[in-house]
C-alpha cells in the first residue's frame, strides 16, 4: 500500500497517474501547495521542503517527482512504463525525466514562485518573465526531441509521456506562458495520453477547465 501526499494541480498528480497505471494500491493524504498553508509534520518529516509528491510505502520514503517515477517503474517493471536497463531506449528516458525535473520544471517555479529567486519583490515580475521564455526554449527542446516520434521515447508508450502530459496542464495564458498550439509535436502526445482512463479520471478537474 503506497501513500501518496497530494493536492490538486500539483506533480503528485503524475505520480497519482502512475499508481493508477500500475495498479497499485494506494491512499491520498490532503496537503497544501500555498505559501500560507501549513504542511502536515508527516510530509515534513520525509521532505522538509516543503514540496509534494511525497511517497511513502511499508519500509520507505521519498520525494522528487521523477525519481518517484524511476522508482516506481522500476518497482513495478511488469506495467512496462519505463524501458529496462539493457534496452537502448533506457538513456533517452532517464535523460528526459531529469531534464523536465530540473528544467522544464525550473521554469515553471520562476513563474509560479519568483519570490524564490529574487531578492527583492519588486524584481519578481522581472522573474516571471524570464522564467516564460525559460519555458518556451525548454519546451522547444523537448519539441524538436519529439520531432516525428510517436511517443518521447519513439514507438514505446512509457512514463515520460504521463510526465510530459502533466507538465502541459501547468500553462497558463494568464502568467504569460506558452500554449501548447506552439509546440505541436508535444502537443499530439499530450493528447493522446490525454485519452486514458486513469488522466481522464484523475485530471477531470483540469479536464474541465484548463485554467482551473
Ligand atoms: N523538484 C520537485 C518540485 C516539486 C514542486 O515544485 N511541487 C510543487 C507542486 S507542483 C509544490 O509542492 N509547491 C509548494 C511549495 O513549493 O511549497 C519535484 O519535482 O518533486
Amino acid at each position: 500500500m503506497y501513500r501518496l501526499f497530494y493536492a490538486l494541480k500539483s506533480a503528485s498528480m503524475g505520480v497519482r497517474v502512475l499508481l493508477e497505471e500500475i495498479g497499485a494500491p494506494y491512499e491520498l493524504i490532503e496537503t497544501s501547495v500555498k505559501m500560507d498553508e501549513p504542511r502536515p509534520p508527516e510530509q515534513l518529516a520525509v521532505n522538509p521542503n516543503g514540496w509534494i509528491p511525497v511517497l511513502l510505502w511499508e519500509d520507505g520514503a521519498m520525494y522528487e517527482c521523477a525519481a518517484i517515477t524511476m522508482f516506481l517503474c522500476d518497482r513495478h517493471s511488469e506495467a512496462g512504463l519505463a524501458p529496462a536497463t539493457n534496452n537502448p531506449a533506457r538513456a533517452r528516458y532517464l535523460q528526459t525525466l531529469v531534464y523536465f525535473s530540473n528544467s522544464v520544471q525550473n521554469a515553471f517555479q520562476l513563474t509560479y514562485y519568483p519570490d524564490r529567486f529574487v531578492d527583492a519583490v519588486g524584481d519578481e515580475p522581472s522573474a516571471q518573465r524570464r522564467g516564460s521564455r525559460r519555458l518556451r526554449e525548454t519546451w522547444t527542446v523537448i519539441e524538436d526531441q519529439i520531432g516525428d516520434n510517436e511517443w518521447v521515447l519513439g514507438d514505446q508508450f512509457s512514463a515520460a509521456d504521463i510526465y510530459l502530459f502533466m507538465l502541459t496542464t501547468w500553462l497558463r495564458v494568464a502568467k504569460g506562458h506558452p500554449t501548447m498550439s506552439e509546440f505541436p509535436n508535444a502537443k499530439r502526445i499530450a493528447d493522446k495520453v490525454l485519452i486514458r482512463p486513469s488522466v481522464q479520471q484523475i485530471y477531470k478537474p483540469w479536464i474541465a477547465d484548463p485554467q482551473y
